[in-house]
């Protein structure tokens, strides 16, 4: 079945009772038993709800996995995997990613003996060098956030392997549309399902796919020992949004595409960081490993100034300047001061998250409209 018709029937299924064709909203926190352990497969919300249940195969599908999981937020399934680990377990991260996952990794985590390295993964050995007997995990995010850095996943997969380590691959920004780290080799895909999957800016969630059998139910014992699901509502709205996940990403790329173009051809603006471009360091391993380059970019207004990336930000009126990505509509946003925040002006200005940075997330609607939008914000700097 190709990806196209995955969307919208792959591992799904009607609903057997009744026939609704859309798996109806059980909205239940509990299921009745005819006598102690006897039940229909359901016995409680948080171990397993038949609309969640009909969401996290959806997952599995699209990820070319097994089995798929669903959270509570995109950080609730990160968290379920760092519960894999114990005290002196080291984990290598991608040094460009997501401010929230950073401190989860450094704010929570390493007050409980997890070490985490991070490196520059576009040079793959900076990996290599930091294994050691306690490495257990690396966690690749690709492209990264904000900077759009693409690392070259085969590579790290060699690293993984020849290590014995797991390969976690948050797979946020690309979506199954565009690479499938799964087939690659990776262990883990994780999502945060907020943004492409969902794709309406209207749900907080998280997903994790894998092939092994073991290693899901290790991530099926913790998430429902933890209990960081997400709830019905929530799965019924994300099950739908998959649905168009193949027109809408074909539109964020086509959109992001001349999006990019008008930006870097734009006399005031400095920087754009969008791996389509043939300059970009990691254009090649982009057009190897993805389908296409996405809707998601970086750009710097010329002079790097922080006052103009905020006066852009403020005047631009279709692109709404809010945290997060991957709706339907554009957003903006300024990384240094919202999603990168949390990590310390010093490492994130390391990899390039300056006071000047703008991000931008290119929707679905007329790409003309977009770039009048851009055109009449920077007049104003
Ligand atoms: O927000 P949540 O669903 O918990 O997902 C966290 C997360 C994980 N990984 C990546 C790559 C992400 O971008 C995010 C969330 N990011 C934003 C809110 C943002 O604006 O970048």
């Amino acid at each position: 079945m190709q990806f196209n018709t995955k969307t919208i029937h792959g591992n799904q299924h009607h609903d057997a009772s009744t026939g609704a064709v859309m798996p109806p909203i059980y909205q239940t926190s509990t299921y009745a038993q005819t006598s102690p352990g006897v039940h229909k497969g359901y016995e409680y919300s948080r171990t397993g709800n038949p609309t969640r249940h009909a969401l996290e195969e959806a997952f599995a599908s699209l990820e070319n996995g097994n089995y798929g999981l669903a959270f509570g937020s995109g950080l609730a399934a990160i968290d379920a995997i760092l519960k894999l680990f114990v005290p002196g377990d080291e984990i290598i991260a991608t040094n460009d990613l997501y401010g929230g996952t950073y401190r989860l990794f450094t704010k929570v985590y390493e007050k409980f003996g997890l070490v985490f390295k991070f490196v520059d993964m576009q040079n793959t050995e900076n990996i290599s060098a930091q294994v050691t007997s306690n490495t257990k995990l690396i966690w690749v995010e690709t492209p990264t956030n904000p900077m759009m850095n693409i690392i070259d996943i085969e590579a790290v997969i060699q690293i993984a392997r020849q290590n014995k380590v797991l390969l976690a691959v948050d797979n946020t920004f690309a979506t199954p549309y565009l690479q499938l780290p799964l087939d690659m080799g990776a262990d883990i895909v994780m999502h945060s399902a907020t943004k492409y999957l969902g794709g309406h800016s209207d749900v907080v969630m998280g997903a994790l796919v894998v092939k092994d059998k073991e290693l899901a139910d290790k991530l099926y014992f913790l998430q429902n020992a933890s209990g960081a699901v997400c709830g019905p509502m929530d799965s019924f709205l994300v099950l739908r949004g998959l649905k168009t996940l193949h027109v809408r990403m074909q539109r964020h790329c086509e959109n992001g595409a001349q999006v990019a173009v008008y930006l870097k051809n734009h006399p005031k603006i400095d920087k754009v960081y969008w791996p389509g471009f043939e300059n970009h360091p990691n254009h090649e391993i982009a057009r190897r490993q993805m389908k296409d380059f996405g809707g998601m970019m970086s750009f710097t207004v010329k002079g790097n100034h922080k006052a103009d990336a905020i006066t852009v930000v403020e005047n631009l009126k279709l692109f709404t300047l809010a945290e997060s990505l991957g709706g339907v509509e554009s957003l903006c946003g300024h990384p240094a001061t919202m999603t990168h925040a949390s990590i310390p002006k010093e490492e994130r200005e390391k990899t390039g998250v300056t006071d000047s940075l703008i991000r931008l997330s290119v929707g679905i609607e007329d790409v003309g409209d977009l770039i009048e939008d851009l055109r009449l914000a920077l007049l104003h700097v």
